[in-house]
């Protein structure tokens, strides 16, 4: 069979396949299925709310913190499926995440600490950008507990594109929460601290140690945190915890939880008990009530000081000035959210079984009227409880985290010694329904449920033990996600999903039509800045600029070559090498890996990225694209010779190719390649007899097949010049490229084809 005829075979079967998969589905009833998997009608109906058909997507996409892997993940609700890892504080091989130059920039900067690589990152709360309260799919912001940083990932492209470093804190929890048009993303310290570097004896935990909060700027035409405009409030050396703008009426104030208001400062070697015991020893600690407009206001005004560089306004002037308040909250508490409608907080404290609901409107009266039970040893006025408790709910043990719903009054919050998940009228204060989960549950998640307008219908519970749940893989277990119907009056456990990833403690649910990423880069994108990339390429200004010690490749990756395929240099130079891809398809991604050098790229169709590495030993290393991007992927190769510092080619006559080829070969090439095209001719007649032009991704395929064809034009006009020329070793050779070409133009052809037919194309006249 020559290669059209099996181009031709190809496309009677591309249509074919669709009937055999019909035929096979029937042989088996869903009562057989049952019965095989030992399956009950309630297991049947979650699986129908869960099981997404090939092809079909999901209604919610999932932001979830990666934990201790630094990392950002990503998957669908109902299905559960994972579609991405986002490299944010660590590297991501896959991606290329810190290992191209331009990703470097980021990720080295952000991972660099007095010296020290940090390699890990425990990252903790995710956030998504919001507009009035409500996400707007722009922006994913995440914090790292234990090296105090906040990322900045844009949306468009998942990336991570900017990291800071805080520069008061020593470690953090509260973060990252946003103001509800994103002026300002949230992080609170966790345990306190002397906020300059200096050694201080914990004998002076009470003068010297701090927590703070700190309010990060962000400019959202520019997609980055602008440090300079960003500035922090000391805070007394409780431990603080989580955190929540307000919104609506409370919008401009923020709160922080906090644990440990004993300051107690451990030593078990020094005979005391515990921190535990000591942290945990009163009946409430303070939830931080601060008034962020006015401190802005302050900090504008110049009225803070400067630490490390970063401006922070000190306790006595928000004294003064009215910024910070405490109200007691049972007992070691940690989540604290705002309502949907920003009149309410929700504060649960871990060991009390009591849920405490704060009314804002009663915590402005008492600011108002200047109305405080007491100070604290920092000056800071104590609202009394009583007087600001709009509800007090009986939930379960360990209420951790709370959520809302649709529907209004309606929440959720997780009970953590209970492994329970309870639904609750916070405006009525009584239980609506509990529901068992798998184990410990830490935060939860239900769709968009920290804005104003929370969508109900899932709910996640985030385990912190999966214990039993799957299969043993040893003594460290999956964590452990479980899908919660939150639709009906009565909760429904739908699907366990396992995350082989470190902790990951929040997560959150957009709807997933608000996510309007790329399909790819603007040609020559250096995806780090969003900008063209200033060494991008065109296809055929391609070229190797050499300097002393230095060697600067500008290449390009298309299917299925790199260009230029042999790179030479000296030992002991300095090489960097841009490579532009220049596809124009979807998901025609392809990768760049040098033999021995540490190099890996990841570059998505426009995408430019580069790699500086030394040669520093001489030898023969081949590089390749490390996708699997056609069938000619294997092919995808080339030679970096690094050279002896003293080497002299002894050899300057033309190497002997492994095959001469005659006349003969040619003619039989260019035949075959006559006869591809009359099959890739019948495809285009198919495409263009109907009303491909009405489906998108059709016409991006036609556009990338165009391309294949015109690339095939060039090779074919070279092959008959070095034909005139009698040059039959090129002539053949760029017949051959001619062929590549024409098979690229037919698989996406093809890949058209299938899709129209499956898609209910109709003739056009
Ligand atoms: S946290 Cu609450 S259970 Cu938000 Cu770091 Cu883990
Ligand atoms: Cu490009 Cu494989």
């Amino acid at each position: 069979m020559n290669r059209s005829m099996k181009l031709a075979t190809l496309l009677a079967t591309a249509s074919f396949g669709v009937l055999a998969a019909a035929s096979a589905w029937s042989a088996e009833s869903l009562q057989d299925v049952m019965k095989r998997r030992g399956l009950n009608e309630k297991d049947v109906l979650a699986a129908a709310k869960t099981y997404t058909p090939t092809g079909k997507r999901d209604e919610f996409l999932v932001f979830s913190s990666g934990g201790q892997s630094g990392q950002v993940l990503v998957y669908g609700i109902p299905s559960m499926r994972i579609l991405k890892y986002i490299g944010v504080f660590t590297p991501e091989p896959w991606q290329g995440y810190g290992y191209d130059d331009e990703s470097k920039r980021i990720l080295d900067e952000g991972s660099s600490i007095d010296g020290r690589k940090v390699l890990f990152g425990d990252t903790h709360h995710p956030a998504l950008s919001e507009t009035d309260g409500d996400y707007d799919g722009q922006y994913l912001f995440i914090n790292d507990k234990n090296f105090p940083r906040v990322a900045v990932i844009d949306l468009r492209d998942f990336e991570t594109k900017q990291i800071v470093k805080n520069p008061i804190l020593k470690s953090e929890h509260g973060g990252t929460f946003v103001s509800p048009n994103t002026d300002y993303i949230i992080e609170a310290a966790q345990y306190p601290a002397p906020l300059e570097d200096d050694f201080v004896p914990l004998e002076q935990f009470n003068e010297k140690y701090r927590g703070a909060v700190t309010y990060w700027r962000f400019n959202r035409e520019k997609g980055r945190i602008e440090p300079e405009n960003s500035f922090s409030i000391e805070l007394p050396p409780y431990s603080q915890d989580l955190s929540d703008f307000g919104k609506g009426p409370s919008d401009g104030w923020s709160f922080t939880n906090s644990f440990c208001s004993e300051r107690y400062v451990g030593g078990i070697e020094r005979g005391r008990p515990p921190f535990e015991a000591g942290c945990s020893a009163k009946d409430t600690d303070f939830l931080h009530v601060v008034n962020w407009k006015k401190a802005e206001e302050l900090f504008k005004a110049g009225k803070g000081k400067k630490i490390n560089g970063h401006v922070v306004i000190d306790l006595a002037t928000s004294v003064k000035e009215g910024v910070l308040f405490l109200i007691p909250e049972p007992k070691s508490p940690h989540g604290v959210d705002v309502t949907p409608d920003g009149k309410l907080i929700t504060v649960s404290g871990k060991l009390d079984s009591h849920t405490t609901v704060y009314s804002f409107d009663k915590i402005m009266a008492q600011v108002k009227a200047g109305k405080f039970s007491g100070k604290d040893e920092y000056g800071v006025p104590i609202i009394d409880m009583a007087s600001v408790v709009h509800k007090q709910v009986e939930l379960g043990l360990g209420p951790l985290h709370t959520q809302y719903d649709a529907k209004p009054c309606v929440a959720y919050t997780s009970l953590y010694v209970d492994s329970m998940l309870a639904k609750w009228d916070y405006c009525e204060g009584k239980v609506l329904d509990k529901i068992s989960i798998h184990y410990n549950i830490g935060h939860l998640m239900a769709m968009e449920g920290d804005t104003v307008h929370p969508k109900g219908k899932y709910v996640v519970a985030l385990n912190k033990l999966a214990i039993d749940r799957f299969n043993p893989v040893g003594p460290l277990h999956p964590q452990n996600h479980q899908l919660i119907d939150a639709s009906n009056d009565k909760m429904q456990l739908l699907y366990d999903m396992p995350l082989p990833l470190g902790e990951p403690h929040y997560a959150v649910a957009i709807s997933a039509d608000k996510l309007k990423p790329h399909i790819r880069y603007p040609h020559g994108t250096d995806s780090r800045t969003e900008e063209k990339h200033p060494a991008s390429v065109r296809a055929g200004s391609e070229r190797i600029e050499r300097k002393p010690g230095k060697v600067e490749v500008f290449g390009s990756v298309i299917r299925s070559h790199i260009t230029p395929e042999i790179i030479e240099v000296t030992e002991g130079d300095e090489v960097t090498v841009h490579l532009t891809n220049l596809e124009r398809a979807q998901d025609e991604t392809h990768g760049f890996a040098v033999s021995k050098h540490n190099v890996n790229l990841s570059l998505e169709p426009g995408k430019t990225a580069s790699a500086t590495f030394k040669a520093n030993k001489a030898g023969v290393y081949p590089y390749y694209c490390t996708e699997f991007c056609s069938a000619l992927h294997l092919e995808m190769e080339g030679y970096l010779l690094v050279q002896p510092a003293n080497y002299k080619a002894a050899e300057t006559a033309k190497a002997k190719e492994g095959v001469a080829y005659t006349q003969k070969d040619y003619d039989g090439r260019v035949k075959a390649n006559v006869d591809t095209q009359k099959v890739i001719d019948s495809v285009v007649g198919y495409i263009t007899s109907v009303n491909y032009k009405d489906f998108p991704p059709v016409v991006a395929l036609v556009e990338d097949a165009t391309d294949q064809l015109n690339f095939a034009k060039g090779a074919k006009e070279k092959s008959e010049d070095f034909a005139k020329k009698a040059d039959w070793q090129n002539a053949m050779l760029w017949a051959e490229q001619w062929f590549q070409y024409q098979v690229k133009a037919a698989d996406i052809g093809l890949r058209a084809k299938t899709y129209l037919e499956q898609h209910g194309a109709k003739k056009v006249q």
